[in-house]
């Protein structure tokens, strides 16, 4: 074996990390969030050519997918999403006429590498701090740092990125709608102005009502999956994931139609 540098190891992580974060700095689509409706977003996005990158919070993208239900590691798709399961080249049993059934750790495992293989950077263990706001009122940017800082509580500040377009793929805290709400006072297009909140677990209608949620909520700020449901106060649904998966498509395809034109 050749004689192993461990300078020449480090200088190799430190350029390519740098060049690529450097080269995130400016970019067509900034998604914060890697859970399941962030990524498939990507998916989408990025098989389009658009330039799209994910900023996630923690070690592992993934969000709240890899533990299925109550930790027991299945998750289940009605028919509607079977077709991304397929896209994804995820197997899945059939159980009964409406479902399927698909192993966790291989569905996140198979949208994360899929998801990189289309084109998209996932930036992990780094927060979306802030948004970054113009004269025009219009989403142009992140406000980012390294969550290790945020979990230490050090007084550390931020880099930002400008983006075309920015979607809150943050789950149940959708903390990006929040945070436009009270830094910016901004009008967002619910019914209350604001964050309406998440209603407690109604699968059925979470389901039905994710899709029509997942929508342009304030100039250049997109959402979807359990965020789309928590701003305009639709239900939780709990373990089924098709609503996240169909969700992710479909802010893509808004993105790719209506926004970025
Ligand atoms: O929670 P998460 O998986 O959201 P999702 O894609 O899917 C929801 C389901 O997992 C499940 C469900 C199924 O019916 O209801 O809950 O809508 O993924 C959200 C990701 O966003 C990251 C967080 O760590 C998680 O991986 N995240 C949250 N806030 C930030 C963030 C932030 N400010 N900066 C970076 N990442």
């Amino acid at each position: 074996m050749s004689k192993i540098d461990e300078i020449k190891i480090s200088k190799a992580i430190i350029e390519n990390y740098t060049r690529d974060l450097i080269d995130a700095t400016e970019t067509d689509v900034a998604i914060v969030g890697a859970g399941p409706a962030g990524m498939t977003a990507a998916y989408y996005l990025a098989k389009k050519g658009v330039k799209t990158i994910i900023f996630e919070r923690k070690l592992s993208p993934g969000g709240g997918m890899w533990g299925g239900g109550m930790m027991f590691s299945r998750i289940v798709v009605q028919n509607e999403g079977k077709e991304i399961l397929d896209e994804f080249n995820i197997s899945s049993d059939r159980y009964e006429e409406d479902y399927w059934v698909a192993d966790a750790i291989e569905s996140t495992s198979a949208i994360v590498l899929e998801t990189i293989k289309a084109g998209t950077r996932i930036f992990n263990l780094i927060s979306a701090e802030d948004v970054m706001i113009r004269e025009d009122n219009r989403i142009s940017g992140l406000v980012l740092n390294w969550s290790a800082v945020e979990l230490a509580n050090l007084h550390v500040d931020p880099l930002a990125i400008r983006s075309k377009v920015v979607i809150d793929a943050t789950g149940h805290e959708c903390e990006i709608c929040k945070i436009v709400r009270n830094k910016i006072g901004a009008e967002l297009s619910t019914e209350t102005g604001g964050v309406v909140g998440e209603r407690s677990m109604w699968a059925d209608i979470g389901e039905r009502e994710i899709l029509n949620n997942t929508r342009e909520i304030y100039p250049g700020l997109v959402i979807t999956g359990m965020a789309a449901n928590a701003v305009l106060g639709s239900p939780r649904m709990g373990a089924i994931f098709g609503g996240m998966l169909l969700s992710g498509k479909r802010a893509a395809e808004l993105i790719l139609k209506e926004i970025l034109v």
